[in-house]
């Protein structure tokens, strides 16, 4: 039941994924103290990776190791919390142990006080300019000359999969309620498509979508691998280890299991961040494990990053476009209004700026028992049970729904002839309201696999198994009202009181 599933989505939440205490172990990982650089934690797999046990480096500097190779010049540039780590390559570890390895990378961040180091195999330097720079180019000047959304959104997914060569690599956006809609897609043959599709919200719970609109990309090169546990647990302070920024950190044993249902055994998430909030991702999947070098991931959080800039700049010019026009359209509202004897007839001439203004199908003035109504309304009856309503309602200055069924129980009747209503009340004194109707839009939703079929016997969430599409169909529902269109009924509202008020006084001079 409904019940038992907001209980098992609440424990998803819950799980602190920042401090996993262990890592994926295509590479490994070193907690230093500073100024002396001594290694206070490692991951356990330094043993498979340089031949000793990670009980046997703690202690020791790391500069002893490695050698003269610019890290602790490095380190003097590297800003405390600084997402963007220090970064260098052919790094060579002088332990016995270590023989015919390949050169490591090395990323190191610090982060709420710690010097995190990550090594991993090290990626061709110039395969990043011969190959990296032209793409990511190409893909600027693309973007620029890119209209729409979706058009946007499909050269990203080309883009990254071009620069990655994952199997099948889409673009997609979080509604209101948090569920993934997929916008663009490029896949392999073999790859099922997910074009359309909508995730929902409890694929990925809040406290990771939190962690990613920090950490703009994540890896996961294996969803089979073994994690590899940091030694000793704790740090210094006695506290977890936050992985937050680590590239390395072992991710939810949860999501590995989604990923293996999927059929993906390597993943890539790179965040689409507006305004501080998570707008979406581009999410990268293939069959088989896949490595992404440090260059890759750098060149695709780059891209991440000028696609989110292009999609804010986008959004901003469709919402100042929309601004202006609820501004000419409330000037055009108002002068009729004043130069007619009331708001009333001053409403009647213009009925389709009134409609317009708010993209409704119908709109009445109602004041007490006797209502105006403009297009398709309810019965003047419904209208005025519907301000009694209106005026018992808190202090609301502007009201809005867009499922009348859902936020108006008290008045049944009402959706039978409407699913949405917006209503500005235009009297400090009366029940006086100015309102407008939007009709039911039915909405089919394709989910990619039942929401609800996920429940075990222990109560929990599971990740589902199938991600068969299926339809749902949503009745009830108009289209929502958007911020600025409530903004702009406020802004009306506020003048209309000044006019009533400006005529009041003219009636009251001239009986005078
Ligand atoms: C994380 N879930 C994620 C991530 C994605 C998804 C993209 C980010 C990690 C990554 O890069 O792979 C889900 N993958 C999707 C979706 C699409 C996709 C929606 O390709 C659609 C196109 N997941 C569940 C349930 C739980 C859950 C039931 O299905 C909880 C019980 C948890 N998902 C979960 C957690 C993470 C996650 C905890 C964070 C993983 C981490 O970063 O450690």
């Amino acid at each position: 039941d409904l019940d038992t599933l907001a209980k098992a989505i609440a424990q998803c939440g819950d799980e602190p994924i920042h401090i996993p205490g262990s890592i994926q172990p295509h590479g490994f990982l070193l907690v230093l103290s500073e100024p002396q650089l001594t290694i206070t934690q490692a991951s356990e797999n330094v043993r498979e990776w340089l031949g000793v046990d990670a009980q046997a480096l703690l202690g020791q500097p790391l500069t002893d190791l490695i050698g003269e190779c610019g890290f602790a010049e490095g380190l003097a540039s590297l800003a405390d919390d600084d997402h963007n780590p220090l970064h260098l390559r052919d790094i060579n570890f002088n332990l016995p142990g270590r023989s015919n390895h390949p050169p490591l990378a090395l990323m190191a961040h610090r982060f709420k006080g710690k010097l995190i180091v990550e090594f991993e195999s090290a990626g061709s330097p110039s395969a990043a300019y011969d190959k990296l720079y032209p793409l990511m180019r190409t893909f600027v000047v693309q973007l620029q000359e890119a209209q729409d959304l979706q058009y946007i959104c499909q050269l990203a997914v080309h883009e990254v999969k071009r620069i990655t060569g994952f199997g099948r690599v889409k673009a997609y956006r979080f509604d209101a309620q948090g569920n993934g809609h997929v916008l663009a897609e490029q896949a392999d043959d073999g790859y099922p498509s997910y074009l359309g599709l909508c995730f929902p919200a409890s694929d990925i719970p809040p406290q990771a979508r939190q962690l990613y609109c920090n950490n703009l990309i994540r890896v996961i090169q294996d969803a089979n691998y073994q994690p590899s546990p940091i030694v000793p647990t704790l740090t210094l302070d006695g506290e977890p280890l936050d992985l937050s920024f680590a590239s390395l950190r072992s991710v939810s044993p949860v999501h590995l299991q989604y990923m293996r249902n999927m059929g993906t055994l390597a993943s890539m998430s790179i965040s689409i961040v507006i305004q501080g909030r998570l707008w979406g991702l581009i999410s990268c999947h293939d069959a088989e494990p896949r490595q992404v070098n440090y260059h890759t991931r750098t060149a695709c959080e780059l891209l991440g990053r000028i696609l989110s800039l292009q999609i804010e700049a986008k959004e901003a010019a469709t919402l100042a476009q929309r601004k202006l026009e609820l501004r000419r359209q409330i000037v055009e509202m108002l002068s009729s209004m004043a130069d007619r004897d009331s708001v009333i007839e001053g409403f009647k001439c213009l009925p389709q700026v009134v409609l317009e203004f708010a993209g409704a199908v119908g709109g009445a003035i109602v004041s007490g028992e006797h209502s105006e109504p403009i297009g398709e309304t309810p019965p003047a009856a419904l209208l005025v049970r519907l301000t009694q309503w209106l005026s018992k309602q808190r202090e609301q200055l502007v009201f809005s729904t867009d499922c009348v069924s859902r936020d108006i129980p008290a008045i049944p009747e009402l959706a039978e002839h409407c699913a949405g209503l917006l209503a500005i009340s235009i009297s400090r004194l009366h029940p006086h309201y100015l309102i407008w109707f939007r009709r039911e839009q039915i909405k089919t939703v394709n989910w990619a696999g039942q929401p609800e079929k996920r429940i075990d016997s222990q109560g929990s969430l599971s990740p589902r198994h199938s991600f068969e599409s299926w339809r749902e169909t949503v009745r009830g529902f108009a289209t929502p009202w958007q911020q600025v269109e409530l903004e702009g009924a406020l802004e009306l509202r506020t003048a209309v009181l000044g006019i009533v008020l400006r005529k009041a006084e003219e009636m009251a001079q001239l009986a005078g």
